[in-house]
């Protein structure tokens, strides 16, 4: 899946949620398992690489991991918007 494609003219992105890393529809500990898979265990890339980023630093990486974490479980502010 292309992060940004174009239809009709129009911008269209794959993000509809950053943080939902699997692509599920709603951000739990699925997309955590999917990030350290991909960080440190040669996993796939996610289904839309924006969502990944859970925070929206352009790229995927721990920071993104720690991310999520504090969100999910320590109060962490939501990621940010896709665009
Ligand atoms: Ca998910």
């Amino acid at each position: 899946m292309e992060d940004i494609r174009y239809e009709h003219g129009e911008e269209v992105t794959c993000c509809l949620e950053r943080g939902d890393v699997d692509h599920s529809g709603g951000m739990d500990v699925a997309d955590l398992t999917w990030l350290v898979a991909r960080l440190f265990l040669g996993g796939s890339p996610p289904p839309c690489e924006t969502e990944g980023d859970a925070d929206g630093s352009g790229g995927i990486d721990v920071a993104d991991l720690n991310y999520l974490i504090a969100y999910l479980f320590h109060g962490g502010p939501l990621p940010p918007p896709c665009n």
